[in-house]
């Protein structure tokens, strides 16, 4: 196959190119913006006509005529661009049989092009390890270490030219400046301010909060710490943070709505640092929007942590950050890593949303199991941990296969949604 890519400062100026390089029938596979203008991926027409199967099922030599019938005239098949550009020019001609069938042609045609599409993209991915073993290297790399599909692309696009062990050093050292964390402890337990912790069910929100509320005792006293609990509705809710406050000698106050909220914070003015452990609940109850202006109301700013489960697939953890961001999220928290088998989808997820990392939960003892997020050891273990024998693996022609199978769904889902 022979894809060309164009890259231009616009598109006008692609198009000029695209047409002096394959013709005025050149078929378009991408078009999209990267650094310094835009990229453009195309095929010369007579390729395409070359991979479609003809759509007029036909013999390729006219068959003999049967003695009683007329003798009819042979028609060449059309291949799929002229028949495309037929069925176009049916449905700009207003039609006597009316919108019914403008719109089973049009849907028609929808249906050829995505096939078409997937069928190039599918190729365009298979050609990869040959074409750009360095990229087949980088997506191979990110993709078994759990990293999205989107992220992977992104890179790609803006990989320096290179050989595959350079090109690995490249990614690697990319995702660790693009993975934003604290520089240090001071950021919390220095600066101060209220803090909510928040986060799906059994994230580890209560036990992270007793975790740094212990770690803000050593070193400021137990007085100038206050912790606030919104799980003031689920029966034994506050317990738990009830016995770590007896044990620390911090006070802890149960919170019901905006009000309660607003009144504890005056009264707890003087404190220089308040915790605010939240109810968990699933990103996709409806409550998480409620929550969330809750905390906006208090009359005082608070700084919202959101708690990411290392052991979640990376879809979920998406949606968790969609859900919890709607106000703005100041940071997260990355709990459970001890038990995550690929640190992958949770440093994707800080990464593409832009979430500074600020600790890492590594078990469940308190107060040992928190430590500040450190960027080398993060990326590092992302690649290390990867799991040879995993039957999640994907070997070359599935990941292609997956990469383009991504992208279609994408596309109809883009269809889908208008
Ligand atoms: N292995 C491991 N377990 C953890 C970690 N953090 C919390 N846990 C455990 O996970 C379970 C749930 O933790 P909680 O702190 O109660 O979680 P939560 O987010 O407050 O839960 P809800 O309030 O019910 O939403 C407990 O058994 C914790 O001991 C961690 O970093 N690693
Ligand atoms: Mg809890």
């Amino acid at each position: 196959m022979n894809v060309k890519r164009i890259v231009a400062k616009t598109s006008r100026e692609a198009m000029r190119q695209l047409r002096d390089l394959l013709g005025p029938d050149a078929v378009i596979l991408s078009n999209r913006a990267v650094e310094g203008g835009v990229e453009v991926l195309a095929l010369p027409a007579e390729d395409i006509a070359a991979m479609t199967p003809p759509v007029v099922e036909a013999p390729r030599t006219a068959p003999p005529p049967r003695a009683e019938e007329p003798r009819a005239p042979w028609v060449e098949p059309e291949p799929a661009v002229t028949f495309k550009r037929r069925l176009i020019e049916r449905v700009a001609v207003p039609s006597e049989d009316g919108s019914q069938l403008a719109q089973s042609v049009i849907s028609e045609i929808k249906t050829l092009h995505m096939r078409l599409e997937s069928q190039l993209a599918d190729l365009t991915w298979r050609d990869l390890p040959g074409r750009d073993p360095a990229g087949a290297t980088v997506m191979r790399d990110m993709l078994a270490a759990g990293f999205s599909a989107t992220l992977a692309r992104e890179l790609l696009e803006n990989q320096p030219k290179g050989g595959e062990e350079q090109a690995r050093a490249w990614m690697r050292n990319t995702l660790m400046k693009r993975l934003q964390v604290i520089q240090s402890e001071n950021e919390l337990l220095e600066s101060g301010g209220v803090f909510a912790l928040m986060g799906p069910t059994g994230a580890g929100k209560t036990t992270t909060t007793a975790k740094l509320a212990a770690r803000f005792v050593v070193r400021h006293g137990a007085d100038k710490l206050a912790l606030l609990t919104t799980d003031s509705y689920r029966i034994g809710g506050h317990e738990q943070l009830r016995i770590y406050g007896k044990i620390l000698g911090v006070t802890v106050h149960a919170v019901r709505d905006a009000a309660d909220l607003r009144l504890a914070l005056s009264e707890l003015r003087n404190k220089h640092t308040v915790l605010i452990d939240t109810v968990g609940m699933s990103q996709r109850d409806r409550a998480v929007a409620e929550q969330v202006e809750m905390l906006c109301q208090a009359g005082k700013p608070i700084k919202r942590l959101l708690m990411l489960n290392a052991t979640s697939h990376g879809d979920t953890l998406d949606e968790v950050v969609q859900a919890y961001r709607t106000r703005g999220l100041d940071g997260c928290i990355l709990t459970k890593i001890d038990e995550a088998a690929s640190l992958g989808p949770a440093l994707d997820c800080a990464i593409r949303h832009q979430l500074n990392v600020h600790y890492l939960a590594t078990g469940q003892r308190v107060p040992e199991d928190l430590h500040l997020a450190n960027r080398q050891y993060l990326i590092h273990r992302a690649f290390k941990t990867r799991i040879q024998a995993s039957p999640w693996q994907l070997d070359d022609s599935e990941l292609a296969f997956a990469l383009s199978g991504i992208q279609a769904i994408q596309r109809e889902s883009a269809v889908a949604h208008g």
